[in-house]
């Protein structure tokens, strides 16, 4: 695999040494996977914060959930009944095929004065924990859209109900509302578009089948209020390419072009039945404007593809996981999470993006 585009450069922003744990019988083992937004001249970050046990045991693994009081309590999950060796983020129960993950994540707020870095402990926010029986195993990977004023945020609600999506709002990152679950399991990557279409709000969700008649693949639905979804659409890539055989979905929330909606999508190469995540890369995609499930153009090799060494290094190797996108002027800052460890940030001239597209 090659990679189509030159970043304009690269950092590191945020990792596990950029916040303490939550409770003294954790440590944070990430800070990945950010929803990103321009707020008050600086950049706000809403960066998803894991958490894992510090204690281990010979003979079980330790996998958290929210307790009933609402705080952090550890199951202890014997290694004879559950595989703990396939894949880095969850066990597996031998008989039932069950999942637990190994950690626990909540949303933490970040502040940026030039986009790029976080440099004080002032610039640390509020932290928003997992909350009720659709979060009970945590909340993950928050996308934000503006929307007539309001900051609206899609988070992955994860719990024995399945991965459900939550729908959140808040208009000064300091209070959140919580407006429940908006598509059922198992449904993650929900992007909302920053103005209605036609009428209505508009998704971007990836439903995961339990009967795989095809890898998950991105569709859409409408909505009149961001709350009750149909009108769903599945979006005809036209195959998946070798980097994203695995799966696809999508990243970035879709920003307006001249061409049509640029969305960053993501997905991975892992071949069938293999341990492990596979490579994560990254891809653009050219949506119609008033029809988005309509794909008008894509890059046809990734846009981005594990190459500094925290993105080839970490808790999950080999992941570039690209979750928030903030416009300054001709170019894109392009936030994303790498190896399931550390936030990055890049940069992308918006021309060169669209001329990687290839129109269908
Ligand atoms: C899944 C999710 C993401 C994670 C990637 C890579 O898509 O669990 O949160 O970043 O895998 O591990």
């Amino acid at each position: 695999m090659t990679v189509m585009l030159n970043r304009l450069f690269t950092h590191r922003m945020l990792g596990p040494e950029s916040v303490p744990p939550t409770d003294d019988r954790f440590k944070v083992i990430g800070v990945l996977n950010p929803g990103v937004v321009s707020f008050e001249g600086r950049t706000a970050i809403l960066a998803r914060v894991v958490q894992a046990p510090v204690e281990t045991r010979d003979d079980a693994w330790a996998s958290p959930k929210i307790g009933k009081d609402g705080g952090l309590e550890i199951d202890w999950l014997p290694k004879a009944d559950v595989d703990g060796e396939s894949d880095p983020r969850c066990y597996f129960h031998r008989k039932t095929g069950q999942l637990r993950l190994r950690f626990i994540s909540h949303l933490q707020v970040f502040y940026s004065d030039d986009g790029k870095r976080v440099n004080t402990d002032a610039e640390i926010g509020k932290t928003v924990m997992p909350v009720g029986p659709y979060e009970t195993f945590g909340i993950e990977d928050p996308r934000i859209t503006p929307i007539d004023g309001t900051f609206y945020i899609t988070a992955v609600a994860v719990s024995p109900k399945g991965v459900c999506t939550a729908l959140l709002s808040t208009t000064n990152f300091q209070h959140f509302t919580r407006h429940g679950v908006i598509l059922p399991p198992d449904n993650k990557d929900v992007l909302l578009l920053p103005e209605k279409v036609t009428g209505d709000y508009v998704a971007i969700h990836r439903p995961m089948p339990n009967m795989p008649f095809s890898p998950p693949q991105m569709w859409t639905a409408r909505s009149p209020d961001l709350i009750h979804w149909g009108a769903h659409r599945q979006i005809s890539l036209g195959g998946q390419g070798e980097a994203f055989q695995d799966r696809v979905g999508g990243s970035t929330p879709p920003i307006m072009t001249d061409r049509g909606w640029l969305m960053i999508y993501h997905g991975s190469n892992k071949e069938p039945g293999a341990k492990g995540a596979g490579v994560y890369s990254a891809g653009v995609l050219l949506l119609d404007p008033t029809s988005p499930s309509r794909v008008i153009g894509r890059s046809k090799e990734p846009i981005m593809l594990p190459t500094e060494d925290f993105e080839k290094e970490g808790f999950v190797p080999n992941v570039v996981f690209p979750s928030g996108i903030v416009r300054h002027g001709r170019q894109v800052y392009v936030y994303y999470g790498a190896a399931d460890e550390s936030v990055g940030v890049c940069g992308f001239d918006i021309e060169q993006l669209l001329n990687c597209v290839v129109e269908k």
